[in-house]
């Protein structure tokens, strides 16, 4: 390999949306129909790795996904290098600029189920643009990162940051902002239940337009739901209070699969079990006499699960008895558990 080549390798961990993001009102510039908010796991567990290659001796761009080649001239991917490219051109250090017209050989790889339904364009892009700018080291802000992260997938721009995010989609440019820290709520945890690894049928973005085109209960969902949830659940992060949060969750991930059910072909994205798993956890909290377990489901049937970390062990025994496997644990600070 010629000396002057340079690769960075970086990490970047998925984020959950607790108020969805579903349909655009732009879909070149990827700006979404409404804001929505997400918690980032820690980077300890579900997690993209990406290592980027330039040098000048590289004819074209390229991408490896999980051990696949990809499609170097893919109009996202594209889409971003080519943002970055810009950048890198303005740069004020000749080094950078000289970078900027070299070719890229991209490397990525999850370390849980791609396409899903468990974010993972959202790690996969926003580890690509973080790790494009530390090889071109390029003194961009995280929140400039954010926009070119979501011209890859509007997910992506929440990956950015840790703890918890909103993408606001009226913002110039159209960017997500920390609502605050993970360290903010440690008590918080977050159960991943693996239902299936296998691929959705319909991808989130042929979903979504196909969900903006015929579905009039999105249409209400973004003139008189979102905004006043997203309210409301910023308060709940900001107080943590866990009731409150819990309800919110499970009503927006209930009404984004009603959204998909209101789509016409309508989408399927949850399953069987990801049905028993939402009458478990309402039959948890009865029992339970209050909120103690949220559920969301993102594009597919894997489940994500909330409580505070003194549920864990009795709800975890709980779900053990009824499905035969316990959730894999994520958390947010790569903690420990007692
Ligand atoms: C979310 N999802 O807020 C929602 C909930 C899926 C259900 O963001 O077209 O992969 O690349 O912008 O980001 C999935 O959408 O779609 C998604 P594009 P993306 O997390």
């Amino acid at each position: 390999m010629d000396c002057k080549s340079r690769s960075s390798t970086c990490i970047a961990p998925i984020n959950i949306a607790v108020i969805k993001y579903w349909g655009k009102s732009d879909e070149e510039q990827i700006i979404p129909l409404n804001d929505s908010i997400s918690i980032t796991l820690d980077t300890d567990y579900m997690f993209t790795k990406t290592t980027a290659t330039i040098g000048p001796e590289f004819t074209q761009d390229s991408i490896v996904l999980n051990n696949e080649q990809g499609s170097g001239d893919g109009v996202r991917f594209q889409n971003c290098l080519s943002e970055i490219r810009k950048l890198a051109a303005s740069s004020k250090h000749s080094s950078t600029v000289e970078k900027s017209t070299w070719k890229v050989a991209i490397v990525s790889e999850n370390n849980f189920p791609t396409k899903a339904g468990l974010a993972s364009s959202a790690s996969g892009y926003a580890c690509l643009v973080f790790t494009l700018a530390q090889l071109y080291e390029l003194e961009s802000h995280q929140s400039e990162l954010s926009a070119l992260a979501r011209r890859g997938s509007g997910s992506a721009c929440r990956s950015l940051f840790g703890g918890f995010v909103r993408w606001f989609h009226d913002s110039q440019p159209c960017i997500a902002r920390p609502i605050a820290e993970a360290e903010h709520w440690p008590e918080l945890r977050c159960l991943v239940a693996v239902v299936s690894n296998t691929s959705k049928s319909v991808g989130s973005t042929e979903g979504m337009r196909r969900s903006a085109e015929t579905s009039k209960l999105l249409e209400h969902r973004v003139k008189h739901v979102v905004r006043d949830r997203i309210e409301d659940m910023k308060m709940a992060i900001l107080e943590k209070n866990f009731v409150k949060f819990a309800e919110i969750t499970m009503r927006d991930s209930n009404q984004f699969h009603a959204i998909c059910l209101d789509t016409y072909p309508p989408l399927f994205y949850m399953n069987s079990t990801s049905q028993a798993i939402i009458q478990l956890v309402h039959r948890y909290n009865q029992i339970r006499r209050s909120i103690k377990v949220a559920y969301t489901f993102d594009a597919g049937p894997n489940a994500v699960l909330f409580l505070e970390q003194a549920e864990i062990s009795r709800f975890a025994s709980v779900f053990y008895s009824v499905f035969g496997s316990t959730p894999h644990d994520q958390f947010f600070r790569g903690k420990v558990p007692d």
